[in-house]
């Protein structure tokens, strides 16, 4: 199931067709690589990389439309404001694999309409469309903890065997146990930080023809991305060291505080592969509120959290393995509580 055949030609033909999109993504490693895949077809455009979805305003309408596109497509963003698809002067595509939100004057790709259950992220979908770049969209699936059918795997392995094994099928253990888990993680530390300092890095992705200009640093631009990596690899590491688990606690919680960047995300997914047999919480204090990521192998964490928000200020969800909650300050030992009975 998830998106036909048919809708998956009519995006080619979306794609095919534009000279001067505007394509706006999620500043994930799902969203540039679903971004980058559409750029690297049409090999024209403008990339903006969305922050906080539900902040998409006014400012950042008349940007687009300043830049006179043929088209906007929009990739891997949960939520869009309607005000701001009616200020956009132009056709506007959305290709996304979130929860199904209800919008008009927008044409709307998203594989949980035909099935609710169907998450497969949003690069998978872009790639089936292109057929370009599987080494990119591997970025987005994997980083997106979905581990596509043999098929991919096969094709991306002849292509590429150094970078990832056959005997690996999970996607946690890609992330840790391979050198396409380490393209990830440089990836993802490229989209963190201040606004200007990530569109240089996305300016320079978009340049990159092959992984091992990055991995090996063979190009000037490979170089950069990796020195970026580079950068914040001693924070990551410090930040790491300081976790603490408790052999008899089934929950490794891990509260940290960091003015600059947040690595909630690579911390729990690098505790998950360590302790397969825990539940983590890794929450980030920012703006009166905790940010949480939470790991599983086992449970299934989208209801778990639903539950645990039971009286309390925040919201959260995401996949079964792998999801995400947000919780005000004054209310996160609650939040804890709740989620320690209920595991
Ligand atoms: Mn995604």
């Amino acid at each position: 199931m998830g998106l036909s055949e048919n809708q998956l030609q009519e995006l080619k033909q979306i794609f095919d067709s534009s000279v001067r999109p505007v394509i706006l993504f999620d500043d994930d490693p799902d969203g540039l690589a679903s971004f980058l895949l559409i750029y690297k077809h049409i090999r024209e455009g403008k990339g903006i990389p969305v922050k906080n979805a539900p902040e998409l305003g006014p400012e950042l309408a008349q940007k687009v439309n300043d830049y006179a596109p043929d088209i906007v497509i929009i990739v891997d963003v949960p939520i869009i404001n309607q005000e701001f698809i009616d200020k956009i002067k132009t056709r506007v595509v959305w290709i996304d694999h979130h929860p199904v939100v209800k919008r008009h004057g927008v044409e709307y790709y998203n594989p949980r309409i035909a099935e609710p259950e169907d998450n497969r992220p949003t690069s998978y979908w872009v790639y089936k469309a292109l057929k370009e770049n599987l080494w990119i969209a591997m970025i987005g699936m994997i980083g997106d903890w979905f581990f596509p059918e043999q098929e991919v795997i096969d094709e991306f392995i002849a292509e590429y065997p150094d970078l990832l094994s056959s005997d690996i099928k999970r996607p946690e253990i890609a992330l840790h146990n391979s050198r396409l888990g380490e393209l990830i993680k440089i990836i993802s530390f490229n989209l963190k930080g201040k606004t200007s300092e990530v569109i240089k890095s996305i300016k320079v992705f978009t340049r990159i023809k092959d992984p091992y200009e990055i991995l090996e640093q063979k190009t000037s631009g490979g170089r950069f991305i990796y020195k970026k990596y580079n950068r914040l690899k001693d924070t990551y590491y410090e930040l790491i060291k300081q976790v603490k688990v408790k052999p008899q606690d089934k929950l490794v919680l891990f509260v940290y505080e960091n003015p600059d960047y947040s690595f909630s995300a690579e911390i729990s997914n690098e505790l998950i592969y360590k302790y397969p047999d825990k539940i983590i919480l890794v929450a980030w204090e920012y703006g009166g509120e905790y940010k949480c990521s939470l790991r599983s192998t086992k449970l299934s964490l989208p209801l778990i959290i639903e539950k645990a928000l039971e009286g309390v200020t925040g919201y959260g969800g995401g996949h079964d393995h792998a999801s995400g909650a947000c919780v005000k300050i004054n209310d996160f030992k609650q939040f804890i509580e709740n989620i320690r009975k209920l595991i």
